[in-house]
């Protein structure tokens, strides 16, 4: 592992599984259009040029920070980004769903995506992390991609999807070509991810979003190899969490993968996640939808993730998803304040 002046913080003995006074707590999205300040800036700023511009992410990387006190900053940036440098064609349409305007449909079409180098295609983002790292050298940063299967799935798609139909048919249809894609992608997520660590990234997080769309069978053989090349890649290299939505049929499998942190969602129980993950740390997973509530339910199911949690080491809290851009700011302040209550060891072991 890389030496750092943050070897003693608390999220970093979290990631490692160590025993902490309170629990580390930071929010998927914490940065973003739930925020009056952000929103301001993209009044200014296209998302794109909001993510290209390294100054101004770094400086919403920091203000999320800031205006939450949360214990680790995200670069601000986005898993699409590196689709751009493949010449796929992304961009983000009114409503500000991605779209792509050359979608993979065809074996050609994996052979026609370009390679690239990241220094020159995504140097914005690891001049961004550097920038935040001169800024807030006592904060730890998570640098991030997204996992093969999640890429693959927007550039076959040509944008989101709700059941992936279209990835799933060329994964079946096309196998040769679906592992040459997701060969490429692993290529450059680990190179990508590497750069970021080299910049200063003191964690890497490794979002595979929609990989619960698949079954078992197809997971093992068809994403498996390629998330476990990946984390074999980083491996004493800096601390990795490995996040995806509806896995809950398939987590001990994520964590076969070889990350050091998974993160889960709210459809399971914590508990029983952690039982199939195994002895490693845990990030979650509190609904979002939650800080849609009052401020009662917010601080009733905080407590209810951390009772789940058990105390244990190696548990980060943080939402199953990302914050929802209709979320009230004071409600995710509140959670932030609630999760450092409740979760300090004396409160903990407190008898009224
Ligand atoms: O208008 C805007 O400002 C766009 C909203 C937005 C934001 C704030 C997008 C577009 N991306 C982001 C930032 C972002 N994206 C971050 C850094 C901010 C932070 O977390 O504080 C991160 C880590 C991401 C990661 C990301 N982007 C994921 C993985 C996490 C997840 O939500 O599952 C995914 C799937 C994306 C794709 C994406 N980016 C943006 C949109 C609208 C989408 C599509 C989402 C979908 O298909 O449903």
């Amino acid at each position: 592992m890389k030496e750092s002046i943050l070897e003693n913080n608390i999220f970093m003995r979290a990631l490692r599984c160590e025993p902490v006074e309170r629990t580390p707590v930071w929010l998927m999205r914490q940065a973003g259009r739930y925020q009056p300040e952000y929103r301001a800036i993209r009044q200014k700023l296209s998302f794109l040029e909001l993510c290209h511009n390294s100054q101004v992410a770094a400086e919403v990387t920091v203000m999320a920070v800031e205006m939450l006190k949360v214990d680790a900053g995200i670069i601000f940036a986005d898993i699409l980004l590196p689709l751009q440098c493949l010449n796929a064609g992304l961009r983000f349409a009114q409503g500000d769903g991605p779209v792509i305007d050359n979608p993979v449909r065809s074996s050609a079409d994996v052979d026609n995506l370009t390679a690239f180098d990241v220094q020159d295609g995504l140097g914005y983002v690891l001049e961004a992390i550097k920038l935040f790292v001169k800024e807030k050298p006592l904060v730890p940063l998570i640098g991030f991609a997204g996992a093969p299967f999640t890429l693959a799935s927007y550039l076959i798609e040509g944008g989101s999807s709700r059941h992936f139909e279209r990835t799933k048919a060329f994964m079946y249809l096309e196998p040769l070509a679906f592992e040459k894609l997701m060969a490429i992608l692993t290529d450059v997520t680990i190179e990508y991810l590497l750069a970021q660590a080299a910049a200063g990234a003191n964690c890497l997080m490794l979002f595979d979003s929609w990989v619960g769309t698949l079954g078992r069978e197809d997971y093992t053989t068809a994403i498996l190899p390629h998330s476990r090349r990946i984390f074999a890649a980083l491996q004493n290299v800096v601390p990795t969490i490995h996040f995806g939505t509806a896995t809950g049929g398939m987590l001990d499998l994520v964590a076969s993968a070889g990350s050091d942190v998974i993160g889960v969602d709210w459809r399971m129980n914590l508990a029983s996640a952690w039982d199939l993950i195994g002895p490693k740390a845990v990030q979650g997973n509190l609904d979002p939808t939650v800080l849609l509530g009052d401020r009662k339910l917010i601080y009733d199911r905080t407590r209810m993730v951390l009772e789940q949690a058990g105390g244990r080491s190696g548990h980060i809290f943080n939402l199953g998803h990302g914050i929802g851009k209709d979320t009230p700011v004071d409600n995710v302040k509140y959670l932030v304040e609630s999760v450092r209550e409740l979760s300090t060891r004396k409160a903990l072991s407190y008898e009224p």
